[in-house]
């Protein structure tokens, strides 16, 4: 509890009082938890967990073991057909998929200060959102995977595709505090964990100051969580 007030404290200075409000309230709530499938060292689920916890939703959470290969079972692939994390459920709804699970959390639970609002701003926020299923999954999440779980990954190529990526992001980020807009998105939410942990694949973090300066904001938001670190070497 302490150290949700010392976030919020520190990270409201980049939300608006509407959004002040809605970081700590919810318009509209879940009449049961969310169930939340997940593998707690998933970057795509660290984002779903991260924006669930900024909304402050009730949520069960339900580890799937991607190395037993719990997510090709019968019963997972009646949840998503692909095969993959995360997938929520709440009441009838069942939904894979973490960019559009963010895009639905926010506006079915009354965050649409998540969400840009005008034209231009929500065609930035889908491009980020391509970013983060294209070059931030084929650099840096890619690398993560060959150096963490020892997955069959072409490590130059990888790193190749991360510092290309990285060195856009970086500039994109001298001249504005958020990837769209002048306020937190759920751009921002999909694009983090994957950069965060990027040394975990290999990829410094040091030639990105503001990269490095981005993250630290995320990680003053109200009620910010963490994925769990992996070693670095
Ligand atoms: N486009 C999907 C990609 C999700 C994804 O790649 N999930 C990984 C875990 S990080 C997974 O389930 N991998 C298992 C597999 O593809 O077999 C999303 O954004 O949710």
């Amino acid at each position: 509890m302490l150290w949700h007030l010392f976030h919020f404290t520190r990270g409201a200075q980049w939300l608006t009082p509407q959004r002040k409000h809605n970081a700590m309230t919810s318009a509209n709530r879940p009449s049961q938890p969310i169930k939340f499938h997940r593998f707690a060292l998933s970057g795509h689920c660290h984002r779903v967990e991260l924006l669930l916890s900024l909304l402050d939703l009730p949520v069960e959470t339900i580890e799937v073991n991607l190395a037993s290969g719990a997510h090709k079972t019968p019963g997972f692939l009646a949840l998503n057909p692909f095969g993959q994390l995360p997938v929520i459920q709440d009441g009838d709804l069942t939904l894979a998929d973490s960019n559009a699970i963010l895009i639905y959390l926010a506006t079915q639970y009354g965050a649409e200060q998540w969400l840009p609002r005008s034209a231009v701003e929500a065609a930035q926020q889908q491009r980020w959102f391509s970013v983060a299923a294209g070059p931030l999954t084929a650099g840096p999440a890619a690398a993560r995977r060959g150096k963490v779980f020892n997955g069959p990954v072409d490590m130059t190529n990888a790193q190749k595709q991360s510092h290309a990526l990285f060195a856009v992001m970086d500039a994109h980020l001298r001249s504005q505090n958020w990837l769209v807009g002048t306020t937190v998105t759920l751009a921002d939410l999909a694009n983090y964990a994957y950069t965060a942990h990027a040394p975990e694949g290999g990829v410094s973090l040091a030639d990105y100051p503001h990269i490095r300066a981005w993250l630290a904001r995320i990680e003053a938001l109200p009620r910010f969580v963490p994925m769990f670190a992996s070693p670095v070497h």
